[in-house]
């Protein structure tokens, strides 16, 4: 298998012109966005939050089975076919594995303008290096968590 083009910087958050999500996997997607919301995970700190408790390994990208037990963890009974179709609608590049900028766009394709533009703007300042994705490294270094408001205000400690 060859590796996925990189796409142009600019496409990385276009959710519109994705081609449609099938009906389906639209439910499965929606389900998961509120699953989420369920957890807090509004914006992108608590996304990267979300996202690193569920990639069991440290690799930077969600696995099938991680996935699979994310899925459950975040309370979401799906059958068996279902969290699969919803990996794979989630998987843009088909990759095999959901990687951080895959993630985000799931979710930020269900938010209003305005935070739209703020997660896009946060993106932007993010992608360190200019590729269109979010790498967690790049999220790490520039979200330090000590320099968080949330953690200088104790709401939440360090990892
Ligand atoms: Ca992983
Ligand atoms: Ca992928």
């Amino acid at each position: 298998m060859t590796e996925a083009p990189h796409q142009p910087y600019k496409a990385a958050f276009k959710v519109e012109s994705k081609p449609p999500i099938p009906k389906f996997q639209g439910i499965l997607i929606e389900r998961f966005r509120k699953a989420l919301k369920g957890r807090g995970a509004n914006g992108i700190i608590g996304l990267s939050r979300q996202f690193k408790i569920a990639d069991d390994n440290g690799s930077g990208t969600l696995d099938f089975n991680e996935f699979k037990k994310a899925v459950h963890d975040f309370g979401l009974t799906l059958d068996p076919q279902d969290v699969q179709g919803l990996f794979k609608s989630m998987d843009i590049d088909g990759s095999g594995a959901i990687d951080f900028n895959e993630f985000l766009r799931v979710v930020v394709g269900d938010m209003n303008p305005f935070r739209r533009n703020l997660v896009e703007r946060a993106f932007r300042t993010l992608d360190v290096n200019l590729d269109g994705r979010i790498s967690l490294e790049e999220f790490s270094s520039k979200y330090n968590a000590t320099n968080h408001p949330d953690v200088k205000s104790g709401k939440k400690t360090e990892q």
